[in-house]
C-alpha cells in the first residue's frame, strides 16, 4: 500500500493526522530449515513483501490497532494490563510484542496505528516475524525508545514464545529487521554474528507457493523442537550446533531411529548452509544448486516435513534448472512455498513448468513471486 493511501485510511480510522510509517519485510530463508533454534546456521533474505504500520502517540495509557486487512477489526488494550485473550487472532501478536516491550524498555504511552501487509499468510513467509517487528519499529520511532535491530528480534522472538505459544528460532525476526537490499544474511544462530551476502545478478529469487495451507504447524514444530533437544541430550552436547556426523553415527544403536533421523538433519544441514553460502560468494552455482537439492531430500526423508504437492514442485523446476541454480522447500513446513534460485533467462521457463504440471498433478494451483532482496525494517 502506498503511503499516502495509508495515511489517509489512518485518519479515517483516527480523525488525526499520522506521525510516521514503519515497514518491516518478510523472508525467504534460501538453506538452513529449522537449525536456528539449534544454535545452527540459516541463510535468509528479506524480500519485498512484508507489513506497514502506520502510528501516533496516544494521551493516554492504550494502544488502539485497526487492522485493514482483517475489514478493519480493531482491539484496544491498556499498556497497565497486557494479557493474552483467547477471542482474539491477530491481535495477539500486538499485545505480545507490546508486553515484551514494556518489560524491556517502559518508557513509552499509548499509541494509535494502523496496521496492512502483503505478505502470504500460512505460506512460511514469516508474515508474523514482519507483523511484530513493523510494530516494534513503530513503537520504538514513535517515543524513540534505544532499541536496535537484534534487540528488536529478540524482543519479537520471545512474544512468540511466551506470549503466543510457538517454540520458534530466531532466524525471521532477524532477517525482517537487519537484512540489506540486495543480499542474503548469513547468521549464526549461537553468537547472532550476521554476514551479507551480495546476491548474484544472474540469478532471481522465485518464490512458489504450493497454496497448500500449513496444517499442524505449531504441534509438529514445537514436537520437531522436542526430539532436537532429546538428540543433542542423547549426545551430551548442549545443541546439536555441536554434534558432528561422527558422534552421531556411534551413538545410533543407543537412539531412537526418529531422533537420530532428527539430528541426521541438523547436523547435514549446518554444513550445508555453509557451503552453499560459501559457494555463492564466489558465483559456485553448482554447489549451491546440490546443496539446495540435499537439504530438500533431508528435509522430506529425515525431518519429515515436506508434502507431496512441495516435493512435486521441487521435482518439475528442478529438471528445468538442472545444476544452474537451485530449488528447495522452504520455511517451517507442512506446506507453504518452494524457493528457487532461477537464471534470469529461465524464470519464464520455471513459470510455464508449474503452469502446465502442478493443478493437473495435485489439484492445487500455485501462486509465483518473483522477488528482490530488501533492506530490513525502517521508519
Ligand atoms: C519458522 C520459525 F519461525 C523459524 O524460527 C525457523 O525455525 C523456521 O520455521 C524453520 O527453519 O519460520
Amino acid at each position: 500500500m502506498d503511503n499516502q493511501l495509508l495515511s489517509s485510511e489512518f485518519t479515517r480510522c483516527f480523525g488525526t493526522e499520522l506521525t510516521l510509517i514503519a515497514h518491516a519485510p518478510g523472508r525467504v530463508n534460501l538453506i538452513g530449515e529449522h537449525t536456528d533454534y539449534n544454535e545452527g546456521f540459516v541463510f535468509p533474505a528479506a524480500i519485498n513483501f512484508g507489513t506497514w504500520v502506520a502510528a501516533s502517540k496516544r494521551d493516554d495509557n492504550d494502544i488502539v490497532v485497526t487492522a485493514l486487512d482483517y475489514e478493519n477489526q480493531q482491539n484496544q488494550f491498556s499498556l497497565a494490563d497486557i494479557q493474552y485473550d483467547d477471542n482474539q487472532g491477530w491481535a495477539n501478536y500486538v499485545r505480545g510484542v507490546v508486553k515484551v516491550l514494556k518489560d524491556a524498555l517502559p518508557d513509552f504511552a499509548g499509541a494509535n496505528l494502523v496496521v496492512t501487509g502483503n505478505v502470504p499468510q500460512g505460506a512460511g513467509l514469516s508474515s508474523s516475524a514482519s507483523f511484530e517487528i513493523a510494530i516494534l519499529k513503530a513503537l520504538s520511532a514513535l517515543y524513540e525508545l534505544p532499541l536496535d535491530g537484534v534487540q528488536a528480534a529478540l524482543l519479537g522472538q520471545k512474544a512468540e514464545n511466551t506470549f503466543v505459544g510457538c517454540s520458534c528460532g530466531i532466524m525471521d525476526q532477524l532477517v525482517s529487521a537487519m537484512g540489506h537490499e540486495g543480499s542474503a544474511m548469513l547468521l549464526d544462530c549461537q553468537s547472532l554474528a550476521i554476514e551479507h551476502s551480495p546476491l548474484p545478478s544472474s540469478h532471481q529469487i522465485v518464490i512458489i507457493n504450493s497454496n497448500v495451507k500449513r496444517g499442524l504447524v505449531d504441534s509438529e514444530y514445537n514436537l520437531r523442537r522436542e526430539q532436537c533437544e532429546q538428540g543433542a541430550s542423547l549426545l551430551s552436547v548442549p545443541s546439536l550446533r555441536e554434534a558432528t556426523i561422527e558422534m552421531l553415527e556411534t551413538a545410533k544403536p543407543h537412539m531412537p531411529e526418529v531422533v537420530y533421523r532428527r539430528a541426521r538433519h541438523i547436523i547435514t544441514e549446518n554444513a550445508r548452509t555453509l557451503s552453499a553460502s560459501e559457494a555463492l560468494k564466489i558465483g559456485d552455482i553448482t554447489t549451491v544448486s546440490e546443496a539446495m537439492a540435499e537439504s530438500h531430500v533431508s528435509m522430506r526423508d529425515d525431518f519429515e516435513i515436506t508434502v507431496p504437492p512441495i516435493d512435486y514442485l521441487v521435482e518439475i523446476i528442478g529438471e528445468v534448472l538442472g545444476q544452474t541454480g537451485g530449488v528447495r522447500m522452504t520455511g517451517g513446513g507442512f506446506g507453504g512455498c518452494v524457493v528457487a534460485l532461477v537464471p534470469t533467462d529461465s524464470v519464464v521457463a520455471v513459470k510455464q513448468v508449474v503452469a502446465d504440471k502442478y493443478f493437473d498433478e495435485t489439484g492445487y494451483k500455485a501462486d509465483i513471486y518473483v522477488c528482490t532482496a530488501t533492506q530490513g525494517a525502517f521508519a
